[in-house]
């Protein structure tokens, strides 16, 4: 079962998808997408879909449905024979469609934490953009203030978390990805988690999923 299985993280930015996200990789063995990291990645390289994504995602705007689906597509297209996570995507109905059309998901899990909490804790984010790896000043510091754990190269902010971008993002999350949960709902394979703390909600999730996949370890 664990080969093929496929799931979703839904949630609000900076709800902790990728907090949670790396904890699922390390205590179940999936793969982990994010359609954040994956644009990102594309903008550093100076590609087209990097250039073309760019500003919408400074301002915090969605990028069209046709650039992401074909960008997931492809990527997903390389992990047939792993089992995968994907986190960031779909954040629309079209992107919903065009994931449930070829490929069939065993679990979405939605992270539900209130946005005063959010707004807050996005302040103290630093990012490794070229990996995607993700620190706070409390809650995640790094070993060397402002440098990676593993390359030593710097940690930035990310232009997105500025707090006018993060109060758009909300608001985009609102109108556009919220309304999944209903789609998920009616397909019987949403589970929601409420919390204010990723270490309280992580545990959670840990036992929940051992209901659909072995954990190798944890939860930690
Ligand atoms: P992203 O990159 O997918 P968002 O907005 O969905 O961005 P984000 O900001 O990456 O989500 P997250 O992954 O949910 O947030 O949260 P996280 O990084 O784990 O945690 C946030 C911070 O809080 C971190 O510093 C973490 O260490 C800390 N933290 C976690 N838990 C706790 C806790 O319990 N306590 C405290 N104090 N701190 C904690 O998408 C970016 C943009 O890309 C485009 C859009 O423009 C989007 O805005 N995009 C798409 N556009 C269209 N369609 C799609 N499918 C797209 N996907 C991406
Ligand atoms: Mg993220």
């Amino acid at each position: 079962m664990s080969k093929l299985f496929r799931m979703v993280i839904l949630g609000a930015p900076g709800s902790g998808k990728g907090t949670i996200s790396t904890r699922i990789v390390r205590d179940f063995g999936l793969k982990h997408l994010s359609s954040g990291d994956l644009l990102r990645a594309q903008i550093l390289k100076k590609t087209e879909i990097g250039l073309a994504a760019q500003s919408y995602m400074k301002g915090g705007q969605l990028v069209p449905d046709d650039v992401m689906v074909k960008l997931i597509s492809s990527e997903l297209s390389g992990l047939n024979a792993s089992p995968w996570l994907l986190d960031g995507f779909p954040r629309t109905r079209p992107q919903a469609e065009a994931l449930h059309n070829n490929q069939k998901l065993d679990l979405v899990l939605s992270l539900e934490v209130p946005d005063d909490v959010i707004v807050d804790r996005i302040k103290g984010r630093w990012t490794h953009l070229a990996s995607g790896r993700i620190y706070h000043t409390e809650f995640n510091p790094p070993k060397v203030p402002g440098k990676d754990d593993v390359t030593g190269e710097l940690l930035v902010q990310r232009e997105d978390d500025k707090p006018e971008s993060v109060r758009h993002r909300l608001e985009v999350y609102a109108t556009n990805t919220k309304p999944l949960k209903k789609f998920y709902e009616d397909l019987g394979i949403l589970q929601v988690f409420h919390g204010t703390e990723s270490n309280e909600i992580w545990p959670r999730v840990h036992k929940y999923m051992q209901r659909h996949i072995p954990a190798k370890s944890g939860p930690f």
